[in-house]
Formats: C-alpha cells, sequence, structure tokens
C-alpha cells in the first residue's frame, strides 16, 4: 500500500500525469489510482486534478510519505507522531526481522541519549532510527556512528548553520559549542559478525531552544524552522551514500571536527583523560596525548578545554 502510494509520489515528482499512465505505470487500476489519490489528500498532499492529469502542488511537512517521495536511500520508512523512542521502537522491529527500516517520529515520550541518559524530544525534532543489517564486524560499527554524525553536519551546513562535530557523536555550533544533534547506536551480533545496528538521529530542528536543556540548542534558533521531511530525505542519502562509501567517512569526519588538535578531558568508566586529541583510529578510537603517551579512546565522554596559557 505504501509502497504504491510512494511510487505515485515518485511519479508525480516530475509534472502532472494522467490517472490512466499511472494506472499503467504501476500495473493497477483506475479506481485504485483514485483510492491512492485521496489516501494522499487525506495524508496531507495537495494533488490537482487538472487537464494534464494529476499534479502534486504541496507535501505535508512532515511525516512518512513525505520523507519517501524522492528518497534515494533504498529504506522502507515508519512514522509514528509520538512513540516512546525510535531506538525501542526499531529494537522491536529487529525482533520480528525487519532490515532497512527508518523509524520516525515528531515527539519522543522516553527519548534516551547514551549510558541511559534521556534526551529531550519535543514536538518539531527529527527524531529517527536506522535499522540494517550490514555484513560488517562489530569493531567497525562506530564508523557508522561517525558516518551518520557526517551526513548530519553536511546537511546543515548546507543551510548555512555553522556546525562541526564532536567526537565522537555531537553536532555542535561552531561558535559557542551548543549541542544541536546526538547520535546513538546499538548493536546485537555476535564476536565477528553483526546482527542488526541501529543508528538513531535526534536533531533539534523546529523547536523553541527553551524546551531544551541548557547547552542545547535547535535549527530553529540558529536558521529558522526548516522543511524537516526534505532535511530528513538528505541525511538518509547522505548517510546511505557513506555506508557504501565507508572509506570516505573518516576523512570527511576528521574535516569536520571540532574535536581534533583540541585538549580535551575523556571522562571514560571511572577515569579521566587529559590531553591534546590528535587524531582517530580507523574504527574511530580517539587518540588522545597525554604528553607521556598516545592513550586510544574507543568509547567516552568528551569536554572540550581551553588551550593552555
Ligand atoms: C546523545 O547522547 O547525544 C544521543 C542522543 C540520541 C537521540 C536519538 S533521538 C532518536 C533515537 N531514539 C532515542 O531514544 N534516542 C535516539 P549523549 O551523548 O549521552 O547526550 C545526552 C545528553 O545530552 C543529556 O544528558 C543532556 O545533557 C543532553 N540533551 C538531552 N536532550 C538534548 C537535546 N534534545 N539536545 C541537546 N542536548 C540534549
Amino acid at each position: 500500500m505504501a509502497r504504491t502510494r510512494r511510487q505515485i509520489l515518485d511519479a508525480l515528482q516530475d509534472g502532472p500525469v494522467t490517472g490512466p499512465a499511472l494506472a499503467t505505470a504501476l500495473d493497477i487500476s483506475r479506481s485504485a489510482v483514485w483510492k491512492h489519490i485521496e489516501a494522499l489528500r487525506d495524508a496531507g498532499f495537495t494533488v490537482e486534478s487538472g487537464p494534464d492529469g494529476y499534479e502534486l502542488t504541496a507535501t505535508p511537512e512532515f511525516g512518512g510519505l513525505a520523507v519517501a517521495a524522492g528518497l534515494s536511500a533504498p529504506y522502507r520508512i515508519v512514522y509514528e507522531p509520538s512513540v516512546a523512542s525510535t531506538n525501542a521502537y526499531a529494537r522491536d522491529i529487529a525482533q520480528d526481522g525487519a532490515d532497512r527500516t527508518v523509524v520516525l517520529a515528531d515527539e519522543q515520550t522516553g527519548g534516551r541519549g547514551r549510558l541511559d541518559r534521556s534526551w529531550a524530544s519535543p514536538s518539531g525534532g527529527i527524531w529517527l532510527s536506522i535499522l540494517l543489517r550490514p555484513s560488517i564486524p562489530p569493531a567497525v560499527v562506530p564508523r557508522l556512528t561517525l558516518g551518520a554524525a557526517v551526513a548530519i553536519a553536511e546537511t546543515l551546513q548546507d543551510l548555512d548553520a555553522a556546525v562541526g562535530i564532536k567526537w565522537p557523536n555531537d553536532v555542535l555550533t561552531t561558535d559557542d559549542e551548543r549541542k544541536v544533534a546526538g547520535i546513538l547506536t546499538e548493536m546485537e551480533g555476535e564476536a565477528d559478525r553483526v546482527s542488526w545496528v541501529i543508528v538513531g538521529i535526534g536533531l533539534n530542528a523546529n523547536i523553541d531552544p527553551a524546551a531544551l536543556p541548557s547547552g542545547a540548542t535547535s535549527l530553529r534558533a540558529l536558521i529558522g524552522d526548516v522543511n524537516r521531511a526534505a532535511v530528513t530525505r538528505t541525511i538518509l542519502d547522505r548517510f546511505h551514500t557513506y555506508t557504501t562509501t565507508p572509506d570516505r567517512i573518516l576523512s570527511e569526519w576528521r574535516a569536520h571536527a571540532l574535536t581534533l588538535g583540541r585538549r580535551v578531558r575523556i571522562h571514560r568508566h571511572d577515569e579521566t583523560i587529559v590531553g591534546q586529541a590528535v587524531d582517530i583510529t580507523d574504527t574511530g578510537a580517539l587518540q588522545v596525548d597525554t604528553g607521556e603517551t598516545v592513550v586510544t579512546v574507543t568509547a567516552g565522554d568528551c569536554e572540550h578545554l581551553r588551550p593552555v596559557e
């Protein structure tokens, strides 16, 4: 059903198409075409009937079909106006065998960050989880997280938002380092092979910063409200491209990193490491030069420090 509607929307992207032409192209009856057009209108699409056929003149700002229409990445989109957590939802459908599926929500009531921290997710944001079953070992999964951070940073930069990436996965404003987006990657698998990976992306889009924790900001505050469907689509398409060209991820990540060359304090478990962030490894670990040795950090919280006077 959703697939046919997506095909109809794709067909309408380049201009008007007649009902009979759609029926032939999709191998369905004319009355089925009409029912799908009505369903699209119900979903918020403006489809006008003119002398040249059906014409798509407006799409809704957000929603599953709004994102799916024109999406190049081979992902199925499941949209829910409100969920507890898109990552939790994606986990549930992973148990049922789903793959290449994006769970998307306007609002989360129980959004989660790393280490079970809470993630504020009011209506107006872009909260999504990409569920994949890549044939890769668990050790290289962090690279997907870096790829997602690069996809977000590049998409926002194209919208003239000045942002960069703090290791491992925060997208921050370059001037005052407020957080615009975060990523939570979860996976299940064995030593040599991943069963599934869920890359959860939280992007503060059309939200008042007052509704967010201190230290956070939103696209509304930085560049004004955005078309969330278009932004989501661009992020997904970019992310998909990076998954197919993983060798590019590290160089692009380095180009957008705010952390490299900075003095950092890393908190991991009950240990603190202070030093100069010098590079990342092939699997996305941060290398910190403490002055005595170079420590490779695979996970932890990173704080940017002022340079030593
Ligand atoms: C993250 O964790 O940055 C990962 C956030 C992932 C959220 C997405 S939304 C879709 C998917 N479904 C989910 O349930 N989660 C994912 P972390 O690095 O641990 O940062 C968490 C910290 O960021 C919190 O302790 C707060 O200080 C802060 N924070 C909470 N909500 C925020 C927001 N909306 N914007 C910026 N910072 C926030």
